[in-house]
């Protein structure tokens, strides 16, 4: 793969590459249905963009905008130019549908491609790709990407944890591209193989896709002997590619020459303030097909501050916090779930999986967290189960500000699901 310069472009250069194309972008978005009215609605045109502040001048654009423009109002392009459609996984809802150019595709896989490079990974590397294919943009998007760089693709897809690991052994996999809950599930699968998830030889993994703390990170780098570097993107930025972490591991850079990145406060819609957590709202800058203008990711996280050790002036953000839908309100208090799996993560007596009830006693909302324990915490002993549950409740207490009831259940009881896991289960007012 020829050598992208975009990776280590200067400041300036990205800002005046942002404009020009931004500028295409919004030009391009007035031929779809979607945006002829919008932009008409807030009394907006290409032209006004001036400088990257007018971004501000721009509407927002939200998931029911899409939903409402099912199958094609965002359209620009006649569907014969059009070379790949993808829906998106509708986990919290409706799905809603992307369509792609060959340009977009290409655009995509390159993006895709840069965040393996940065990583460290070479034409050298065997890369399997153990999530699904189909509609999921982390299938083709990290294969596509995987290809570009040279690599040998392998497109395992999602389950079969046998097949998996036989295929890791046999043809000697070096990199994963992996959802932080499978790799939880396959650290657990290989203990009962009696299998040294080390001695598979992994270099490198991609994880992503749902949330997970840094604690979780550490766990899996410490069980494979891996690298593992936080991946993040949607579909409707295409998919995997928006925000990579680089080997520095600090955060991730999101890439300006072809994403514009603001946090915004969600309530306010103003700014958030320098460093201050709110909602990501990205535009895409070069997308021919879909473009797509301020869209509210209901992704929380914020931008991290000072330069990268690496030297890529592209912004950092943080890990994600989870999305706004995400958030559990018990008692009063706010909760994202990544406080509790944080806290779990961090007990070598917890095991690899975990899940969160939400039910209603009386009048009163409560939160369960039921926790696997280790095999060889798991015993008989009451008392010292007893001590255990007790002392995750505290460590959960001081995170979280409310005390959960804790159950200490025994490995693999806990369900699993294939692909992003289900986490929370809200019993409220169904029991
Ligand atoms: P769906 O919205 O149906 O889950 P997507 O595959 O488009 O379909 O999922 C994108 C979402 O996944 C993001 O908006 C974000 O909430 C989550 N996500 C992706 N990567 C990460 C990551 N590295 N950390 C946290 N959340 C992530
Ligand atoms: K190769
Ligand atoms: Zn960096």
């Amino acid at each position: 793969m020829r050598y992208d310069p975009a990776e280590f472009l200067a400041r300036d250069d990205i800002s005046r590459l942002q404009l020009s194309r931004l500028r295409t972008t919004c030009e391009r978005a007035a031929r779809s249905r979607l945006y002829a009215r919008k932009f008409r609605e807030h009394g907006v045109a290409p032209e006004d963009i001036k400088s990257l502040d007018d971004l501000r001048r721009l509407p927002f654009t939200t998931k029911q905008d899409l939903r409402e423009s099912y199958p094609d109002g965002l359209n620009t392009v006649p569907a014969d130019q059009m070379v790949r459609l993808h829906v998106s996984s509708g986990t919290t809802g409706t799905p809603t549908v992307v369509y792609h150019t060959a340009s977009d595709v290409r655009w995509w896989s390159s993006l895709v491609a840069r965040c393996m490079r940065m990583v460290g990974m070479t034409p050298a590397d065997v890369f399997q790709n153990t999530t699904s294919y189909g509609l999921f943009t982390g299938g083709l998007g990290m294969h596509y990407g995987a290809e570009l760089l040279g690599c040998m693709a392998i497109p395992m897809g999602a389950g079969n944890t046998q097949r998996q690991v036989k295929l890791i052994q046999d043809f000697k996999v070096t990199a994963l591209h992996i959802i932080p809950s499978y790799a939880l599930y396959l650290a657990d699968y290989l203990a009962r193989q009696g299998l040294d998830p080390r001695s598979l030889g992994l270099r490198i993994a991609l994880v992503g896709a749902e949330p997970y703390s840094e604690e979780t990170r550490r766990r899996l780098e410490d069980i494979f002997g891996f690298k593992a570097f936080n991946s993040y993107g949607l579909s409707e930025m295409n998919g995997p590619g928006v925000a990579f972490e680089c080997r520095e591991q600090n955060g991730m850079h999101l890439w300006e020459d072809a994403y514009l990145c603001e946090v915004i406060d969600p309530v306010t819609l103003e700014p958030a303030r320098p460093g201050q957590v709110g909602e990501l709202v990205l535009t895409t800058l070069c997308r021919e097909g879909m473009p797509i203008v301020r869209y509210r990711t209901r992704d929380l996280t914020r931008v991290l501050p000072g330069p990268c050790p690496c030297g890529r002036e592209h912004l950092r953000i943080d890990r994600i916090t989870g999305r706004s839908d995400d958030l559990i309100i018990i008692k009063g208090v706010n909760i994202y779930p990544i406080q509790i799996e944080q806290v779990l993560m961090s007990l070598p007596e917890v095991g690899q999986n975990y899940l969160i009830e939400l039910t209603r006693e009386g009048h009163i909302d409560q939160i369960r967290v039921k926790a696997e324990v280790r095999e060889e915490f798991f015993v008989e002993d009451m008392r010292a189960l007893a001590a255990l549950r007790e002392r995750i409740a505290h460590r959960l207490r001081d995170e979280i500000l409310v005390t959960p009831k804790v159950d200490l259940v025994e490995p693999n009881s806990l369900p699993k699901s294939e692909g992003k896991a289900v986490r929370v289960v809200d019993l409220r007012g169904k029991e």
